[in-house]
């Protein structure tokens, strides 16, 4: 796979998340298409035209909202980056400015998006099975290393396989972006029931990739957003 590899675990203050005992996992593959594993594919945004028309491959699952269906780059819209050179060319879904979509889910120990072209203005917010809400924005993953939140349509480093978890179940998520726009190509998710990674492999994988993300920074390209 001609892809980069880092992976952050971060705890709530780096994520400024809202509840301040909560614990958040997120790990990010630039062009990442394959599923981590464990995981099941969930959506990949096909069917429509409505987000209530769209086809789930899980039972349990459910969109809805005010975000749009897309296929192919747009004026205000850019199909998510497979590689440097290459675009999702199959449905995906776009949250525009001023837009929201959630998606209600069975109890979940994990969730991933591909997602396209990050921006500081998107945002993530996670409903979890302890009654707390969790919002991650754009601003914040961009922090991370191997992340940027500048809205490339090409890098890397907004364009890849995006994975959360939480110290409690994931109940639904809420898409939303205050500006164009918030892109995602697939949704995966381990149930709570499945496989989740241990605490001592996440920090072997911090250990591995933790020297990667300041390298890769300085090679970032500066490129168009959308
Ligand atoms: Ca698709
Ligand atoms: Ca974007």
């Amino acid at each position: 796979m001609k892809s980069t590899t880092l992976t952050a675990l971060v705890g709530a203050t780096a994520l400024c998340l809202t509840a301040g005992t909560a614990q958040a996992a997120v790990t990010f593959i630039g062009y990442q298409t394959s599923l981590t594993a464990g995981e099941s594919l969930v959506t990949g945004f096909e069917g429509g035209p409505t987000l209530a028309d769209v086809s789930f491959l899980e039972s349990g699952y459910s969109l809805t909202g005010t975000a749009t269906l897309f296929t192919g780059t747009t004026r205000v819209s850019a199909a998510p980056a497979t590689s440097a050179g290459t675009r999702d060319t199959t449905q995906y879904l776009s949250v525009q400015k001023g837009k929201s979509a959630t998606l209600d889910t069975p109890l979940l120990s994990s969730i991933s998006f591909y997602i396209g072209s990050l921006d500081s203005w998107n945002s993530f917010t996670f409903n979890l099975a302890n009654g707390t809400t969790q919002v991650v924005t754009g601003a914040a993953l961009g922090s991370l290393p191997g992340m940027s939140a500048n809205g490339s349509q090409t890098s890397f480093t907004t364009n890849g396989r995006l994975t959360f978890s939480f110290d409690s179940a994931i109940d639904s998520v809420i898409f939303a972006s205050s500006g164009n726009a918030l892109e995602i190509g697939d949704i995966a998710a381990i149930t709570a029931s499945g496989a989740i990674p241990e605490p001592a492999a996440w920090t072997m994988m911090i250990m591995g990739f933790g020297g990667m993300g300041s390298l890769l920074r300085r090679r970032q390209l500066p490129l168009a957003r959308a």
